[in-house]
């Protein structure tokens, strides 16, 4: 269709001369012959593509009006628009990638962090798949033996059994920190929820505004006076933050503001990580002690503020007594003082140490299922070995963990499960 509609500026090119992957200047006209647009042309000639199938990409003037004006012309000739993720989807039926590619093609485009990209090209490039592949082979090792003392049982000496349980181990060895590494991932990809709270006037707007480099939220010496939450998203070395500013929680508040602090508790209660904030220039209070009763049992870091004030009447360590094992750093929100040691605070929560190593993380919480249910039937499998259980039922464990693993990189997905991570992706990609 393309050779129809493209016009090289070189008049004495043919279509069909163009080199693949080889970008060539023309005009995009249309059946009257009239110029749309000047564009740039790459025919692609299969395999070495995307999809493994022919394509042609065309770069218009960026806007409106000339993308519309081609594409138009495009679907008029009687090209459809392609589904959600269905450029990748071709990719993965043509076997150029699996389907843990697949998806980390959706999760780079998703990722909310540097960190989250860098995860997410490890599992393009076919980290995770060749751990997982690797893992398949071990566990089809297992299933031959078990299979052949089934068939065969008299040929089959004793000391297989134990060989098999000492690799089935070894697996759930393998695969155990992988799963571990799932909740870290995920914070990676979408983001931790990071709450503020503190009774009012301790300056969490104030902070917010600090982080932000930018006076988002409004500050003033009045008590109460955010009312809604605000979010931002930030970044913290590397972790993508989704930071909410609440109103200030105090027991005697008006109407408004108390729809405000059932808000505030509602995010805590969401948060995956809090920052509590108390103000060193007035003693503890009955308000600060509900502030302590809400941070109760999550994540927390304890932030004293104001502590350019010198005259301090809030003491490091009993704040430190009453709230147990969290990080308390002295801040002023004001001056930017403290605010690395909090980061630094921000990341040891979130166990960015992990990341570095050359361990393979998962983000997918598919991913992580699938491996929670091989763990769960090799442990089966134990069990039934340890019990004296027949072994066609044992094989049936360990079929049930090979499926799985198939599962991951789509050699044994359903078209089910195939279907809906596509349907995840935005139009085209
Ligand atoms: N000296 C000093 N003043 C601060 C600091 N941080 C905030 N303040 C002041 O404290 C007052 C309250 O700050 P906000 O940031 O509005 O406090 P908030 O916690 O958001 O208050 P509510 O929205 O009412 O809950 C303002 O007058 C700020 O300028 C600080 O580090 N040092
Ligand atoms: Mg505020």
């Amino acid at each position: 269709m393309v050779e129809r509609i493209f016009k090289p500026h070189k008049k004495s090119l043919e279509f069909e001369e163009i080199p693949s992957h080889k970008m060539t200047l023309g005009y995009i006209v249309d059946q009257e012959g009239k110029s749309l647009d000047e564009v740039l042309i790459c025919p692609m000639k299969a395999p070495y593509t995307y999809t493994k199938e022919d394509l042609v990409e065309i770069y218009c003037h960026g806007g409106v009006m000339a993308v519309h004006r081609v594409f138009d012309l495009i679907l008029s000739m009687g090209a459809r628009v392609a589904e959600p993720g269905e450029f990748t989807k071709r990719a993965f039926l043509n076997g150029r990638i699996d389907l843990a590619q697949a998806e980390a093609v959706l999760d780079i485009i998703r990722s909310r962090s540097q960190t989250g990209v860098d995860i997410a090209l490890k599992q393009l490039s076919g980290r995770l798949s060749g751990v997982v592949e690797s893992l398949r082979e071990e566990l089809k090792g297992i299933l031959v033996r078990v299979e052949a003392e089934i068939d065969f049982p008299d040929d089959v000496e004793g000391s297989e059994k134990n060989e098999c349980v000492e690799k089935i181990r070894g697996i759930i060895e393998k695969i155990e920190p992988i799963i571990e590494s799932a909740d870290v991932g995920r914070i990676y990809r979408e983001g931790l929820a990071a709450v503020l709270v503190g009774k009012p006037n301790t300056g969490k707007s104030t902070l917010l505004n600090r982080l932000l480099g930018e006076q988002r939220a409004i500050v003033t010496d009045i008590p109460g006076t955010t009312r809604d939450i605000i979010e931002e998203a930030i970044n913290i070395k590397g972790i993508a933050l989704r930071l909410l500013d609440t109103a200030g929680v105090r027991m005697n508040a008006g109407m408004v503001e108390k729809l405000g602090i059932e808000k505030t508790k509602e995010a805590v209660e969401r948060a995956d990580i809090v920052i509590a904030l108390f103000d060193r220039t007035s003693p503890l209070q009955e308000d600060d002690r509900m502030v302590l009763e809400i941070i109760k049992g999550k994540h927390c870091i304890v932030l004293l503020n104001k502590t350019d004030v010198p005259d301090k009447k809030l003491d490091k360590k009993d704040i430190m007594e009453l709230v147990g094992d969290v990080p308390v750093i002295e801040i002023s929100a004001y001056r930017g003082w403290g605010i690395e040691e909090m980061k630094n605070a921000v990341v040891e929560i979130v166990g960015a140490q992990r990341v570095t190593g050359e361990a393979v993380m998962i983000t997918n919480a598919r991913h992580k299922e699938a491996l929670e249910r091989i763990r769960k039937s090799l442990n089966n499998a134990l069990r039934a070995f340890d019990d004296g259980v027949p072994l066609d039922c044992i094989a049936v464990d360990l079929w049930e963990a090979w499926d799985c693993l198939g599962e991951i990189t789509g050699a044994t997905a359903s078209e089910e499960i195939i279907d809906k991570i596509f349907e995840n992706f935005c139009i085209g990609k």
